[in-house]
C-alpha cells in the first residue's frame, strides 16, 4: 500500500486522497526512472546500496527539464483517460528525453515496440544502461522515443510542429510543451500566430504549455523575468487565454494542474463543440497553460554549497563529479531513494499494480498514438493524369510558357481530386500567386482565421493553402502535417528558402534516422518548388539572387535528397507527378515563372526525366561523336546552350556537338554515391572523356564539379553559373554578369575544341565586340538586345 501524508491544502481538489497518492506515486516513479537513465547501469532498483560501479562512466543527459515534462505527461494521461481523449505530445524541450522514455516504459509502450526492455528488473536495467550510451538510445526525444514527431534538439519548433499535426485532424488534441527558452527563438515567437489559421471546425486542437522554469543553460529566460501580468497580456495578445499554474509542493501542485486542466479542456471541448454547430466559426481564444515550477523539481537542492534546483545549474547532470567526490555519490543515493523506489515497483521490478490504471490502454497511450507514426495512417494521393496538363510542342521553342503556371493547374488538380480526403495542403510565405501557382488556389481558398475585409480575395476558414509571411512556419507546418501522415507542397523564393536551412537539416536526420527504424513507417516527401530564380529577379535584384539551396541539400543523405531542374513545363510535370508519388524524400524542385521557351513533348519529357540525364538529339550533331559537349541544367542555362549551339553552328558549321540536359542533378554523381547516378559506362557514353563539355549550370558552378569529381571525363569539365555577381538589370545581362550567356559559351566552346585552336584570337575578339554592343544597348535602352530578346531556337 503507497502512502502519503498530506496537508489540508493538498485535499482540495478534484482528486481523491487515493488518486493524489497513486498519481503521485506514478511521477515519483518517472522521475525515478528518468534519474536512473541518467546515471545507472546496474543496480536499478537501489536493491543494495550504490557504487561507483553502478554508476555510468560518462554522465550525459538533461535533468532540468525532465521533472515538469514528467508531471504534464502524468496529468494528461489522467484527462485522456477520464474522456477518452486522441492526444499526442510534442515536446519542445525534447532534450529532457529520458522523461519521455519513461513515461512510454510505464504505460507500456515502450517494452510492446521494444520487447527487449521488458517490464521487470532486468528491463529497467537494458532501460538505464542504453540511454546515452553507444550503440544504445540518444538523449533527446529522437525518432527511436515511441509517440514523438519532434525531436526539440534544434529549438523552436514544438508549436510548430503542434499545429501541423492538427491541421484536418478534428478528433486530435496535441499537447505541446514550450521550452522558456525556447520561446525567446525566432520560430518559436512567431508559431503563436498558428491560431489564426486553425479551424475549430475541421481541424484538431493545440494546447501550447509553456515550461516556465526559469532557466536555459546558463541564464534566465527572458518570459520569467518579466512581470507575470506582461506575460499574460503578452499571450492574450497572441490571442490565447492563458492559464497560469505555479508552485512546487507537489500534492498541492497535483490537485491544482487536475483542477486547471479539467477547466481547459472543458474550454476546448465547448469551442469545438461551438464551431462545429456553427455555420461560420469564429476564432476562439484557444487556452494556454503556463507552467511556474522549479527547473530541476525534485532534484538537489544544493551541490558544493551552491543552489541547484530552481537554477540554470540544474540543466544538465546536477551532481557530475561522482568518482572524484564521495559525497556527490551519497548524494546521488539519497535523491533517487527519497522517490521510495521500494514502494513504486515489486520485488521482480514490475510497477506495482495499484498504479497500472494511472496511464491509460492501447491506442490511447501517447506512446501509441498512429499520428506520431503518420506512415501507418498514410493514404496515397489520388493524382489526376499529368499528360492532361501537357503544353504542346508544335515547334520547339517557339512559343513561351510559364512553366510554374502549368504546374499550378496540376496541384488544383490535385488539391481538387484530395479534396475529400483532406490530406494535401500548399503552403508559401505569400507567394503562391507570385510564383505563378494561383490556380491552385481556385476553390479552395487560403486558410484564415483572422479578420476579412471586402478588399480580401480568396480567403477561407476552410482554405487549403496555407501563406504567411514567415518560411519557419511553412516548413514547419508542413513538416508537422508530413510527419503525421498527410501530403504538401511548398513553394518558395529561391533566395529565401535558405531561411529554413536548418529545419531542413533537422527534418533530413529524421528522415535518415526512421529509415532505418522499423516500426517507423516511410511518410510522403517533403517537396519544395523554388521559383523567382536568381536569374530572373528584374524587379529585386541581388538581395534576391542566391541558388545555394541545392548545395546546402546536396550535402544530406543521399537517401533522403533528390535535386530536380526541370527546363521546361512538360518535364516540370512530370517531375513534380513523381515527387508527390515518392515516399521519405526532400525532393527540391528549381523551375522559373517567367515566360520560357518549351522543349519537349509530354511523351520526351517523361523518358528524359526517367533516366535523369541525356543526349537530346534533336539539338545536337554529333553522329555518335562529338568534338563538344555543350551541357545544360536549368531552364536558363538551357536556353543559353542552345542559343550558344546556334552561334556555334554559324561560326563552325561542321563542329559536332552534343548537347545534354540535366534534368535530375544526382544522376551526375556515381552510384556508389548516390541511388540515381548513372552508371560510369553510361556516364562516359554521354560524356566522353577525351571530350571537353562545356556545362551551363543554374546554381553555383562548384556544386557540379564536387559532383562529378570521380567521373572520367572530369578535367575537361568546364562550369558556368552564378559566381555571385548580380544586380537590378536585363535578364540577359544577369547571365553576362556571371559568364553563363551565350557569347561566352560559345567562346568557352571554340577554346576548348583542340581543332579549333587556330579561330581562339578571332573568337575572342568576336566576343569583346558582342559584349560591347551588348552593355552599349542595355544601358541606352534598358533593355536586351533584339536579337537575344527575341531569339528562337533553329535547328540549323
Ligand atoms: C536553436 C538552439 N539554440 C541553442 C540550443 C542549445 N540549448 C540546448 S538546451 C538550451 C536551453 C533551453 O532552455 P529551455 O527552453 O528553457 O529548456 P529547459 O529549461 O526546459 O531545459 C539551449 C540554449 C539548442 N538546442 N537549439
Ligand atoms: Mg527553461
Amino acid at each position: 500500500m503507497i502512502e502519503t501524508a498530506m496537508s489540508d491544502k493538498a485535499l482540495q481538489g478534484p482528486l481523491s486522497p487515493e488518486e493524489l497518492t497513486r498519481m503521485d506515486a506514478y511521477w515519483r516513479a518517472a522521475n525515478y526512472l528518468s534519474v536512473g537513465q541518467i546515471y545507472l547501469k546496474d543496480n536499478p532498483l537501489l536493491e543494495r546500496p550504490l557504487t561507483l560501479d553502478d554508476v555510468k562512466p560518462r554522465l550525459l543527459g538533461h535533468w532540468g527539464t525532465t521533472p515538469g515534462l514528467n508531471f504534464l505527461y502524468l496529468h494528461l494521461n489522467r484527462l485522456i483517460r477520464e474522456r477518452a481523449l486522441n492526444m499526442m505530445y510534442v515536446i519542445g524541450p525534447g532534450h529532457g528525453g529520458p522523461g519521455l522514455v519513461a513515461n512510454t516504459y510505464l504505460e507500456g509502450s515502450y517494452s510492446e515496440i521494444y520487447p527487449h526492455i521488458e517490464q521487470n528488473k532486468d528491463g529497467i536495467k537494458r532501460l538505464f544502461r542504453q540511454f546515452s550510451w553507444p550503440y544504445g538510445i540518444p538523449s533527446h526525444v529522437a525518432p527511436e522515443t515511441p509517440g514523438s514527431i519532434h525531436e526539440g534538439g534544434e529549438l523552436g519548433y514544438s508549436i510548430v510542429h503542434a499545429y501541423g499535426a492538427a491541421f484536418d485532424n478534428p478528433g486530435l488534441i496535441v499537447a505541446c510543451v514550450v521550452g522558456d527558452g525556447e520561446a525567446e527563438t525566432g520560430p518559436l515567437a512567431t508559431s503563436w500566430h498558428s491560431n489564426k489559421f486553425l479551424n475549430p471546425a475541421t481541424d484538431g486542437a493545440v494546447l501550447p504549455i509553456l515550461h516556465l522554469n526559469g532557466y536555459k543553460i546558463a541564464n534566465p529566460t527572458v518570459l520569467a523575468r518579466i512581470p507575470h501580468a506582461e506575460l499574460e497580456h503578452l499571450m492574450r495578445g497572441y490571442g490565447y487565454e492563458p492559464f497560469t499554474l505555479e508552485g512546487d509542493d507537489p500534492m498541492v501542485m497535483h490537485q491544482q494542474a487536475a483542477a486547471m486542466f479539467d477547466t481547459i479542456f472543458d474550454r476546448i471541448a465547448a469551442i469545438q463543440k461551438a464551431a462545429r454547430g456553427s455555420a461560420k466559426p469564429e476564432r476562439p481564444a484557444w487556452p494556454m497553460l503556463i507552467l511556474r515550477t522549479p527547473k530541476g523539481w525534485t532534484g538537489p537542492k544544493f551541490v558544493d554549497g551552491k543552489p541547484v534546483e530552481n537554477t540554470w545549474r540544474a540543466h544538465q547532470v546536477p551532481l557530475s563529479e561522482l568518482r572524484e567526490k564521495p559525497e556527490h555519490l551519497r548524494q546521488l543515493e539519497d535523491w533517487m531513494r527519497s522517490y521510495k523506489p521500494e514502494d513504486l515497483f515489486d520485488a521482480k521490478g514490475r510497477l506495482q499494480a495499484e498504479l497500472a490504471d494511472v496511464p491509460p490502454k492501447g491506442r490511447l497511450r501517447m506512446g501509441m498514438n498512429a499520428h506520431a507514426n503518420g506512415g501507418l495512417l498514410l493514404q496515397a494521393l489520388k493524382l489526376p493524369n499529368f499528360r492532361d496538363f501537357a503544353v504542346k510542342i508544335e515547334n520547339r521553342g517557339a512559343v513561351d510558357v510559364e512553366s510554374t503556371r502549368v504546374l499550378g493547374q496540376f496541384l488544383h488538380g490535385v488539391m481538387q481530386a484530395n479534396k475529400d480526403q483532406k490530406n494535401f495542403r500548399v503552403f508559401g510565405p505569400d507567394e503562391t500567386a507570385s510564383n505563378r501557382l494561383q490556380d491552385v488556389i481556385t476553390g479552395t481558398g487560403k486558410e484564415w482565421m483572422a479578420e476579412t475585409l471586402p478588399v480580401d480575395e480568396q480567403l477561407s476558414p476552410t482554405g487549403r493553402v496555407m501563406e504567411v509571411l514567415s518560411e519557419h512556419l511553412c516548413q514547419g507546418w508542413l513538416e508537422g502535417y508530413l510527419l503525421t501522415g498527410r501530403h504538401g507542397f511548398f513553394s518558395c523564393y529561391e533566395a529565401f528558402i535558405h531561411i529554413v536551412d536548418s529545419m531542413v537539416n533537422q527534418h533530413a536526420k529524421w528522415l535518415k534516422t526512421t529509415r532505418e527504424i522499423p516500426w517507423r513507417k516511410p511518410i510522403a516527401s517533403l517537396n519544395y518548388l523554388l521559383s523567382s530564380l536568381v536569374w530572373r529577379q528584374d524587379h529585386n535584384g541581388f538581395s534576391h539572387q542566391d541558388p545555394g539551396f541545392i548545395d546546402h541539400l546536396v550535402n544530406k543523405k543521399a537517401s533522403v535528397v533528390r535535386v530536380y531542374l526541370p527546363p521546361d513545363a512538360n518535364t516540370l510535370l512530370s517531375v513534380a507527378d513523381h515527387c508527390l508519388r515518392s515516399r521519405h524524400y526532400i525532393n527540391l524542385i528549381v523551375a522559373g515563372k517567367q515566360p520560357a521557351p518549351q522543349w519537349l513533348s509530354m511523351e520526351e519529357a517523361i523518358a528524359h526525366c526517367t533516366t535523369g540525364l541525356g543526349v537530346w538529339q534533336w539539338a545536337s550533331n554529333d553522329a555518335g561523336d562529338p568534338e563538344v559537349v555543350m551541357a545544360c541544367c536549368g531552364d536558363v542555362p538551357t536556353m543559353e546552350a542552345l542559343a550558344a549551339v546556334t552561334l556555334l553552328r554559324a561560326r563552325v558549321p561542321d563542329l559536332r556537338i552534343r548537347v545534354v540536359n540535366v534534368v535530375d542533378l544526382m544522376a551526375l554523381q556515381p552510384p556508389s554515391e548516390h541511388p540515381h547516378g548513372l552508371s560510369d559506362e553510361d556516364y562516359d557514353s554521354i560524356f566522353p572523356p577525351s571530350v571537353p563539355t562545356i556545362f551551363a549550370f543554374h546554381g553555383y558552378p562548384w556544386g557540379i564539379h564536387r559532383l562529378t569529381y570521380r567521373r572520367h571525363n572530369h578535367d575537361q569539365l568546364h562550369v558556368r553559373g552564378y559566381k555571385e555577381e548580380g544586380t537590378t538589370t536585363t535578364p540577359f545581362d544577369m547571365c553576362v554578369l556571371n559568364n553563363i550567356d551565350r557569347f561566352q559559351l560559345t567562346l568557352d566552346a571554340v577554346r576548348r575544341v583542340p581543332r579549333l585552336a587556330a579561330q581562339v584570337d578571332a573568337a575572342q575578339q568576336w566576343y569583346s565586340e558582342q559584349l560591347q554592343r551588348h552593355k552599349l544597348y542595355v544601358a541606352e535602352n534598358g533593355d536586351d538586345l533584339p536579337e537575344v530578346k527575341d531569339w528562337r531556337w533553329q535547328k540549323s
